[in-house]
């Protein structure tokens, strides 16, 4: 189906509006139909396993190092579309798309869209951090996410978990995951100060949460002996030059996929 002609099915209310600006996030219990949502574990699944994306750099390990046959604790997609069009028109994204409006307003866009999954038993906690510690520190970023489960997510398994309202704070000096230059995720410096002050966002299948780019957060691993999937889309205003000069120190590094990725085009 076009995607022009998928009509966003949700709309949220002011109250829902109104907390989202004042905490930094927002959970809604559906964002797509059962249907759908059947159809797309079965894509997840199939992405995941034929490993798609992975000689192009968008499949690696976002918390772990990221070595050629080494089990990724981590697995991420990034740009999911280029290795299934079909994604391209979907319920979700409707939505997706007109629930970021009527949050950040209209001249709101699609930014991007990723997948995190976490193996049963084995999948890792993806530590605190602001999205805004990977981005360009000259620019200010007003964006999105948001973030579906392809299953019930919950503590045990590695839902979401938010700090309300650091949205309002700069970003925060991060380091990449355990202080390995070689891993692409990032934590936040002395994570143990936030971690107590953590909401956790337990949804159902096909529900989904959505954060602000500088709020703080985490999912737990994955201790079920069932997979965690969770699809991602960004939506951002576009961006402005930052108030102040910034300096990232942690992004100065070669990360595994990076060497790898320089490597080919040698
Ligand atoms: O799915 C996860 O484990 C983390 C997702 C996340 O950090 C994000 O959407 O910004």
């Amino acid at each position: 189906m076009p995607a022009a002609s998928i009509q966003p099915t949700v709309t949220l209310t002011d109250e829902q509006v109104a907390f989202f600006r004042r905490e930094g996030y927002l959970a809604i219990p559906s964002i797509t139909s059962p249907e759908e949502l059947a159809r797309l574990r079965e894509i997840y699944d199939g992405l995941f396993s034929s490993k798609a994306g992975r000689d192009d750099g968008n499949q690696f390990d976002l918390g772990g190092t990221d070595e050629e046959g080494k089990e990724a604790v981590l697995p991420q997609i990034l740009n999911p579309r280029k290795y299934a069009p079909e994604l391209e028109h979907t319920l979700y994204a409707a939505n997706a798309a007109a629930i970021s409006r009527q949050l950040l307003g209209a001249d709101a866009s699609a930014r991007g869209e990723h997948m995190i999954y976490k193996p049963a038993r084995t999948g890792a906690a993806t530590p605190w951090h602001q999205d805004q510690a990977y981005h360009d520190p000259a620019q200010d970023y007003d964006n999105v996410n948001v973030w579906m489960p392809l299953q019930d997510a919950t503590v045990e398994n590695g839902c979401m978990q938010f700090v309300p309202r650091s949205h309002t704070w700069d970003v925060l000096p991060h380091h990449p995951i355990g202080h390995d230059p070689r891993v692409h995720g990032l934590e936040v410096d002395e994570p143990e100060r936030y971690a107590a002050q953590a909401v956790a966002c337990p949804l159902p299948a096909g529900g989904a949460c959505f954060h602000r780019s500088y709020l703080l957060h985490y999912a737990g691993a994955n201790r079920s002996d069932l997979p965690r999937r969770a699809y991602i889309m960004v939506f951002g205003l576009p961006s402005k030059p930052a108030r102040r000069a910034r300096h990232f120190p942690w992004q100065q590094r070669e990360t595994t996929r990076q060497a790898r990725l320089k490597a080919k085009a040698m």
